[in-house]
């Protein structure tokens, strides 16, 4: 096809006819169109037709440092001239991938020793999973393989990825989970709280870790997964009983854990990591899009002491990507955490940017019949749904009233996430005040509007 042939019909014709699209219903595509985005500045995108649209997703939760930064492009353009790329595999390495491990063992939590690299969130993931049963079989317990999961956990899209989610709809995709990954209840208090205090239950969601590492056998048990919210699960922050206690299970039964830094890294949650905000110590931390403020693909894994020791230990590690520290990426990636430090972006989320927002959250809780619940930490944020504030009585599917508020937003200028009955945020770190209020303002008209649907205003 010609590049000049332009135009959003065009586009969406050929998009249509020529282009499989994630998480998407292809009828949806063929009857509707798909949304052509053609340029991005801060947290503004545009679309094919010119419109600006506020990203209050930052893409998906990566767009950290906001969009058409031209120190990153100067980055890649630097590398790619000196040298466009080369791996780390057969004992090789640049300097960039060095380098991007050094600093990163500055940012994570102490005890974070080393650094692997892959291309993706999923690709960490996978990665995790050989590691910690390559751990498990170096110690001589090649028992130790099961996983330990949660429900709404997502951990990416690849067979491993998918597996490890706790999203029924995507292990029905291709027909279940693979074996040795098994799954507990997720800390969401509103919904499963009932009469117990946000604390209590924080200790009873916990303690499901306990039961399921006994009933397994914890030697049979290599590791548990989460994230420090979830993310893709509707923003569920736990309970601040809930780390403390995961953490003592784990050290009790001699299970790894992984925190799952994926969406929580590089300022999402008001630290580095969002295992700093909840003070917890993991043995494994994979992270990618805020890496890399999602401008080239790439992630990382961050490993404790216990686990590069354990590996230093047992020869080959049959295991890598082409593409595993790219140099590009790398590089792309320092000039990325150059600029999250020069800016002070971590802490403004959490002194500045990220207590106004949420306190216009708190106003919607108090204020609209239709918010029953604000959930999150830093910047990522939702809102849930509900018919009773009292009862605690969620809306259902057949409200549809995420959805709708989705689609208002979209039509009025801003992009939001409808998961569940509840609408999810994560905009970019640099999104000022003026943009938030502006976000608020359409947001608001978009519950209202979805209010009045229900009769509920
Ligand atoms: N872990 C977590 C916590 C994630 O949020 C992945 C792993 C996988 O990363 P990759 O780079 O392989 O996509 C993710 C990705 C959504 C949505 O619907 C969320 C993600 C990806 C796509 C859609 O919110 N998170």
């Amino acid at each position: 096809m010609p590049r000049s042939n332009t135009g959003t019909a065009t586009w969406q014709a050929i998009d249509a006819r020529r282009h499989l699209h994630s998480f998407t219903d292809p009828k949806v595509i063929e009857t509707q169109g798909s949304r052509i985005i053609v340029r991005g500045e801060g947290s503004h995108v545009w679309d094919s037709d010119g419109r600006k649209i506020l990203d209050g997703m930052a893409g998906l939760w990566c767009v950290n440092i906001g969009y058409g930064r031209r120190e990153l492009a100067d980055a890649a353009h630097a590398q790619m001239t000196n040298l466009s790329y080369y791996n780390n595999h057969f004992q090789s390495a640049t300097p960039q991938m060095i380098e991007l491990a050094d600093v990163l063992a500055g940012l994570t939590p102490d005890g974070i020793e080393q650094f692997a690299f892959a291309n993706s969130g999923s690709e960490a993931n996978d990665t995790v999973v050989r590691l910690a049963r390559r751990y498990w079989q170096i110690k001589g317990q090649p028992a130790k393989r099961t996983i330990i999961s949660r429900t709404m956990a997502y951990h990416g899209s690849t067979l491993a990825g998918s597996s490890l989610g706790g999203l029924s709809h995507m292990h029905a995709m291709d027909g279940g989970v693979l074996p040795d990954i098994t799954h507990i209840e997720h800390p969401h208090w509103y919904v499963y709280g009932g009469e117990l205090s946000r604390e209590d239950f924080g200790l009873k969601a916990a303690r499901a870790l306990e039961a399921r590492i006994l009933e397994l056998g914890a030697e049979n048990v290599a590791a548990f997964i989460a994230e420090p919210v979830q993310g893709a699960g509707g923003v569920i922050d736990p309970p601040a009983t809930y780390w403390p206690e995961i953490q003592r299970i784990c050290q009790q039964y001699d299970v790894l854990l992984i925190a799952d830094e994926v969406i929580c890294g590089f300022g999402r949650t008001g630290q580095w990591f969002g295992s700093q905000t909840y003070d917890i110590a993991p043995d494994f931390m994979p992270m990618a899009k805020g890496l890399s403020s999602g401008y080239v693909p790439i992630a990382a894994i961050g490993l404790s002491r216990r686990v590069s020791e354990t590996l230093g230990q047992g020869g080959l590690i049959a295991h890598g990507y082409t593409y595993s520290g790219h140099p590009v990426a790398c590089a792309v990636a320092l000039a990325n955490i150059e600029i999250i430090k020069a800016e002070g972006l971590v802490e403004r989320v959490r002194d500045d940017i990220g207590p106004y927002f949420t306190a216009k959250f708190d106003k919607l809780v108090a204020e609209h019949p239709l918010v029953g619940e604000r959930r999150g930490v830093g910047l990522m944020a939702s809102l849930q749904l509900v018919r009773d504030k009292t009862t605690r009585e969620l809306c259902t599917m057949e409200d549809n009233a995420a959805i709708q508020v989705r689609e208002f937003c979209y039509a009025n200028g801003l992009i939001v996430r409808a998961v569940m009955q509840s609408i999810v945020l994560s905009p970019p770190l640099v999104i000022t005040r003026d943009e938030v209020d502006e976000l608020i303002n359409i947001l608001t008209r978009a519950l209202d509007e979805a209010a009045r649907k229900l009769g509920k205003l």
